[in-house]
């Protein structure tokens, strides 16, 4: 399905003067109103393929209607979201759930709807039917080397994949570790890793960069050998300049401060990108900005100030991904609230007054320092977001339009009521 850009339109006019008066009113105070809204209208984030479909719990999954049955309708579902909210021209890639089988065809249909593809991702956290070897004790890190090489030249392929579609970056993330004390050496099984990474590493063309994940457990874990930012960074480091840390929002224990990791992985020109979601416990995958906004919008923050000091452009310096799971929402509205919910942290990071800020940590003035982060925070900026998207031509309430227009009950019609999406 295809959203007709006169029906967006038709929709924006219906709800012009609303956003007209909210507009203007938020616009007056802000000083460079053009540049602010130049730079949310070119920031972008990436969609994941395993997104679209409905996810589940470790017990069971609940489909909806329409899913995507295939590749190409997965294409067609990030056009609608693109056609929506014109903030999401890409598509992040997860091989083998996703294998492009034909990729002229796929790089078609993409180019057709404005998208390209992002970064692809590998999968050694499972065993597929043809598999020789088993993961079943870790991959990159594993005692056997004959486990690790399947698993690098698993890594290879993905990148020749991703070659085919102009990707350029090959994302990482790795469920090695230990259940029990006792299992694992933890230095082998880091030397391990590192010496897999490096065969991955140089097989990268010259223009492509990996993206080391980390994650601090997974259920049953002892041990996870990239398990926070500093076993990240320091692989990263070994590796070279086309290695970084790729930061997974809901891969911190409870009370991290993410925000101050970022700021220190730009200082070192180390921070790959975002995998953004949101998380009350754990790993909850749970949509962007639904649970703590303010800490999205402290990362935005320092991701601002960061990229500002490095002169990093905004929109392209680094990669932005969702990383989520919806087990009871439509997944396209999961994910035109995600990227909302990002462009609005992104906005009020951009009006933070700087050079206030910088003259009240030098005072040591801390009341002034806190009234001036949360003088943006507090500040509604959602017809700014609007603003920008409406210049692009794309919907004033994305999620509004998705439902009116009525896309899933045209995507059921299209697909059927019981589709099931490849992938988790
Ligand atoms: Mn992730």
């Amino acid at each position: 399905m295809q959203i007709e850009k006169h029906k967006v339109d038709e929709l924006n006019h219906q709800q012009s003067n609303t956003h007209k008066r909210n507009f203007e009113y938020v616009a007056a105070d802000v000083a460079n109103l053009d540049e602010v809204l130049a730079k949310v209208g070119a920031f972008n984030v990436a969609i994941p393929s395993w997104a679209l479909g409905t996810g589940g719990t470790r017990f069971g999954r609940f489909s909806g209607g329409g899913e995507p049955r295939s590749l190409e309708e997965k294409i067609e579902d990030v056009g609608v979201i693109q056609a929506l909210n014109k903030s999401s021209n890409s598509i992040s890639l997860h091989i083998p759930w996703d294998i492009p089988e034909n990729a002229a065809s796929m790089n078609a249909l993409a180019a057709q709807l404005g998208l390209h593809f992002d970064a692809v991702n590998s999968n050694t956290f499972q065993d597929q039917k043809d598999q020789k070897l088993s993961y079943k004790f870790g991959s990159l890190h594993h005692t056997d080397k004959a486990v690790r090489q399947q698993s690098v030249e698993h890594n290879i392929q993905v990148i020749k994949y991703g070659q085919e579609l102009n990707s350029k970056a090959l994302s990482v993330w790795l469920s090695d570790g230990s259940n029990f004390p006792g299992q694992l050496n933890f230095r082998k099984a880091f030397q391990n890793t590192l010496e897999s990474l490096e065969e991955i590493y140089a097989a990268l063309p010259d223009d492509w960069k990996v993206w080391v994940e980390y994650k601090p457990y997974e259920p049953n874990f002892y041990s996870t050998t990239i398990g926070d930012w500093g076993q990240s960074y320091l692989l990263a480091s070994k590796l070279g300049p086309k290695a970084s840390t790729l930061v997974d929002l809901g891969h911190h224990l409870q009370g991290t401060n993410i925000e101050q990791i970022v700021s220190l992985l730009l200082m070192e020109d180390k921070l790959a990108g975002f995998h953004f979601n949101d998380s009350k416990y754990g790993d909850d995958d749970l949509t962007v900005g639904s649970i703590n906004p303010y800490q999205l919008f402290l990362i935005f923050n320092e991701l601002v100030e960061g990229m500002d000091a490095k002169g990093i452009n905004h929109a392209t310096g680094l990669g932005w991904m969702i990383d989520a799971s919806h087990n009871v929402k439509d997944p396209i509205e999961d994910l035109l609230q995600s990227v909302q919910a990002i462009k609005i942290a992104y906005t009020q990071a951009l009006l933070v007054d700087k050079a206030a800020l910088v003259a009240a940590q030098q005072n040591n003035d801390v009341v002034l320092a806190q009234e001036i982060l949360q003088q943006a925070y507090r500040t509604d900026v959602r017809a700014l977001v609007a603003e920008a998207s409406l210049r692009n031509g794309g919907a004033i309430n994305p999620v509004d339009a998705y439902r009116k227009l009525k896309v899933r009950e045209n995507l059921i019609n299209e697909r059927g009521l019981n589709t099931v999406a490849t992938g988790l």
